[in-house]
Order: structure tokens, then C-alpha cells, then sequence
């Protein structure tokens, strides 16, 4: 059996309990052929020329991790620049906050490049490796100029935007030309992979080969949809551990006059935040039942805070949560509790539990993993219900939650109404539903579709290697 090869922007120890259902399954997949895990170390070199050391290399398991530091301006250039300045919010359709410095991508070519030169020098002749996420988009194509012929996929995580949102990018023709030196391209929807056929075959003047195979730049490249999943199994012993117990009971205690809401993502534009407290607002004011009743806990753990658009994004949420609070407040009563931090992953299942209602209102979002955990953590006699944004790539899976367009306030508010007030035979019958669905499509089976779909492609003999320049 081949070994599998795993390269992201970021390396996880996948036997560490903090890890998460990603590392996790592909913490598996790489022990069950020995494996190597690639990318970035998290380490910023003091040294001006980190590109020229070796790899850091440590052995968890069977699993290699093999990792490299990055120098302050490749961090900027490459992290912050290019991956998280023009890829993330482009491909989240925000244009508005792109912004196109050509020192960036030469950044974001520079580091692929350093990738592929330190990886190229770690691999075995069968090896098959999986690329992970818009960080690496060209690393196909710069390990394939050095010669590499192995079978290569590649994974995007977040969403692939229309094609005449991908244009926008100065250099989009450069990153899909990139995109063919893969053998497999996957996405998380059906969405994505429609947005990629159509793209390819208007802008780059690829032949259709019929089952998404796609023939440009003297290549031939398999796309397909494969919906990332959670470890459910784990994810419900977790929940019947003793810190997600207490969270739960702490909550259910501290709340029992209430029926709680809750919103649990990483603080970012994307996510749909301000709209939301919007939302609860006009649930208030259409609905004023739920005056001291409900009561809506929204979490925001700190990302990429050295980005302007970021903190500018926490300081409108902390002026939308504290005018509902000084409107709608009593001495008895916060309508919104909200909090810019972690909550540790072994107590999450807990909070997800207490809650009758979970916001999943992203503005647009690759799948959405937290939909998903709160469907696992829910008790089974009792479920909560989730609300859950049309534009996140969950919702073509997810489609007993309740759906809403988290730009229309008043609309999703209604929508949050009927949630609050639900019956249980309906609440049991939706969740039984959405529990069947990601127990069937969950992390492992994400896994092992893609790369069966990665082995199945014809790749030695369609794919002559054109360098990408
Ligand atoms: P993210 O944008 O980070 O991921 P998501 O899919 O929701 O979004 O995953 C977040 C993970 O972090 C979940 O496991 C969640 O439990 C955890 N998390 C988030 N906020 C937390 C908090 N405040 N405290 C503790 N844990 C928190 C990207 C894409 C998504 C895609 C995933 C996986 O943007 O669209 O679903 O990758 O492919």
C-alpha cells in the first residue's frame, strides 16, 4: 500500500487530545500506511534565511511530522498577504476586503515553492499526497517542476466562488492553471464543484471529458464534491465525559428560567456576527414573549488578530451586543452574553447540549463543522434545534435544520421564533434525520472517499507534466 503523504499550512499532533476531528482522521489515515504530515511549524524564524534549513522532524506514532519555519516576511507575505488577505476573502465573496499587493504573491509563490523543495527531498516514489487548503494551492505545480510525478489531490476547505468572482483575482488564471497539476481536486459542496466546471470550461477553454474530468494546459484534472464530516463517535464520548457533564449542568442550572441560544465560531467576517445579533434583536422587538427568557450566548474565539479587518470586526460586534443588553436588559436579565475566547474542546459538547437553539449563520462557509457537533452533542430524547445559514456548504447536506438567509434580519428572526417554540415530535423527527446523515457521511468516510476517488484516477498515464509558469 502506498504511503500517504499530508501537507497543510499547519501540522497537528494527531494523538493530542486538543487535536479535533480533523487531525484526528487524518492522524488515522496516515498511521494506517505510516505516514508524513508536512507544512508549517507556527514558528517564526528570528534567522533572515529559514528557507535553507531542513525540516523539523518529530515522530508521533507511526506518523512523521515533518515541519518549517517561516521568516517574518514570508509570514506577512504568504500567511497574512495572499492566503488570508486576497484567497479567504475572496473566495468568501468579499472583494471589498481584498487587497492586491504584488509583494504578497510573490510571497505565496516563494513559500510554495520553499514547500515543495524541502518536501520534494522527504518522499517516496509511490507516495500519494494530499494538499490541504488555499494556502497551497500552487504546491502541485512547484513540486511537479522539480520532477515529482507522484499521484497528488488536493483538498479545499473553504468555498470556490463564481467565476466571475474567481476573475476578480489578478493572478486567478495563474492559481487554476495550478489547479490542473493536481490529478483529484475536491470541494466541500455541489456548489463549488459547479462553480470550478464552469470556470474551467469558460475561462480556460478545458474540454469536458464527461464524470467531472476536466482536460486544459495538456493535463487532465478529476473534480468532485466530498462534504468534510466529524468524528462522530468521538465526539459523543466526548460529550459523555466528565467536563462537557459539568458544563452542561452548570448551564442547565444557571439558565433553568431561560431557553438558551447559542453561537459558537471563530470571530470572523465571514461568519455572519453582526447580522445575527440583528437577528435576536428583531426577535425581541417582533416577538417580546421572549423578553427574559431567551437568552442568546454567542462565543467568538480570537483568529487572526493581527489583521485590521478583524478588529475592526470585534469592535462593531461589542457595540452590537452591548446596545441589545443596555436596550433590552433588565437587573435580572442579559439578553446577549458574549465572549471573545476559546471554550476547551472536552466542555463544547456540554454547551452545545444546554442549548434549544443553535445560530449557524454564516454569510458563506466551505461546509461548517460546528452544525454538525451540535447535532452529535444534542440528547437524543430531547434535541435542540438548529438554525442554519443557506449559504454554508452544510446546507445541502443538512436539510431537516431550519434554513435561513442571514441577510434578511427579519426573516431569520421568524425562523428563530418558530425554533424557541418547536414541538417535540418535530424537533425528534428533524434531528433523527440530521443525526443519521453525518453519522453516515462523517469524518472517516470524507477520508476514505477522497482518496479512493484520488487512486481511481488515471494519473501516470493521462498526465504529462507542462510546468505552470
Ligand atoms: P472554520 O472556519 O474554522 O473551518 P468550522 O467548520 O465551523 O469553521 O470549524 C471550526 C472548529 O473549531 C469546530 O470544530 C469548532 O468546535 C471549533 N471552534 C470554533 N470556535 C470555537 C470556540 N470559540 N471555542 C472552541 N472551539 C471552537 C474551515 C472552513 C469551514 C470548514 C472547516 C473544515 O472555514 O467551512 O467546515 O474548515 O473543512
Amino acid at each position: 500500500m502506498s504511503r500517504l503523504v499530508v501537507v497543510s499550512n499547519r501540522v497537528a499532533d494527531p494523538r493530542k487530545a486538543a487535536a479535533g476531528g480533523l487531525a484526528v482522521a487524518l492522524g488515522d489515515a496516515l498511521s494506517s500506511t505510516g505516514g508524513l504530515w508536512f507544512g508549517w511549524s507556527g514558528q517564526i524564524a528570528e534567522s533572515t534565511a529559514p528557507a535553507q534549513a531542513a525540516p523539523h522532524i518529530e515522530q508521533a506514532g507511526d506518523v512523521t511530522l515533518a515541519t518549517v519555519d517561516l521568516s517574518a516576511d514570508d509570514h506577512a507575505g504568504y500567511y497574512l498577504g495572499y492566503s488570508n488577505g486576497v484567497l479567504w476573502p475572496v473566495f468568501h465573496l468579499r472583494l471589498d476586503l481584498a487587497r492586491f499587493d504584488a509583494g504578497d504573491i510573490a510571497a505565496y509563490r516563494r513559500v510554495n515553492k520553499m514547500f515543495a523543495r524541502h518536501l520534494l527531498t522527504l518522499l517516496l516514489p509511490d507516495d500519494i499526497i494530499w494538499v490541504h487548503d488555499y494556502h497551497l494551492i500552487p504546491l502541485a505545480s512547484e513540486l511537479r517542476a522539480l520532477g515529482c510525478q507522484n499521484r497528488m489531490g488536493f483538498f479545499l476547505h473553504i468555498p470556490l466562488p463564481p467565476q466571475q468572482v474567481l476573475a476578480a483575482i489578478p493572478q486567478h488564471d495563474w492559481l487554476v492553471r495550478a489547479m490542473f497539476a493536481y490529478d483529484l481536486m475536491g470541494f466541500q459542496s455541489e456548489a463549488d464543484l459547479q462553480n470550478f466546471s464552469r470556470y474551467v470550461l469558460t475561462e480556460a477553454g478545458a474540454v469536458d471529458l464527461g464524470g467531472h474530468r476536466f482536460r486544459a494546459f495538456n493535463r487532465t484534472v478529476k473534480a468532485g464534491a466530498f462534504p468534510i464530516g466529524i468524528d462522530v463517535d468521538e465526539f459523543m464520548a466526548l460529550s459523555q465525559e466528565l467536563p462537557a457533564q459539568a458544563m452542561f449542568e452548570r448551564m442547565t442550572e444557571e439558565y433553568s428560567r431561560r431557553q438558551l441560544l447559542l453561537g459558537v465560531e471563530r470571530l470572523d467576517y465571514s461568519k455572519g456576527l453582526p447580522q445575527r445579533i440583528r437577528a435576536f434583536r428583531s426577535l425581541l422587538q417582533q416577538y417580546p414573549e421572549n423578553i427574559k427568557s431567551a437568552t442568546l450566548i454567542q462565543i467568538a474565539s480570537p483568529s487572526r488578530e493581527d489583521m485590521g479587518t478583524y478588529t475592526d470586526l470585534l469592535a462593531e460586534l461589542e457595540s452590537l451586543c452591548g446596545s441589545v443588553n443596555g436596550d433590552f436588559g433588565e437587573l435580572d436579565w442579559m439578553p446577549v452574553r458574549y465572549m471573545h475566547r476559546n471554550v476547551p474542546r472536552a466542555e463544547l459538547p456540554g454547551l452545545y447540549r444546554a442549548a434549544s437553539v443553535a445560530l449557524v449563520t454564516p454569510l458563506r462557509d466551505g461546509m461548517n463543522l460546528v452544525a454538525k457537533e451540535f447535532i452529535a452533542a444534542q440528547d437524543p430524547s430531547d434535541p435542540g434545534v438548529l438554525v442554519l445559514s443557506r449559504f454554508a456548504g452544510a446546507a445541502e447536506q443538512l436539510l431537516d435544520a431550519l434554513m435561513v438567509n442571514p441577510y434578511d434580519i427579519d426573516g431569520t428572526a421568524k425562523t428563530i421564533q418558530r425554533a424557541l417554540h418547536m414541538p417535540l415530535d418535530e424537533r425528534l423527527a428533524r434531528h433523527h434525520n440530521l443525526l443519521k446523515i453525518i453519522r453516515t457521511q462523517d469524518v472517516h468516510w470524507w477520508r476514505s472517499q477522497f482518496l479512493a476517488a484520488l487512486e481511481s484516477t488515471g494519473h501516470q498515464s493521462n498526465n504529462r507534466h507542462q510546468p505552470v509558469r
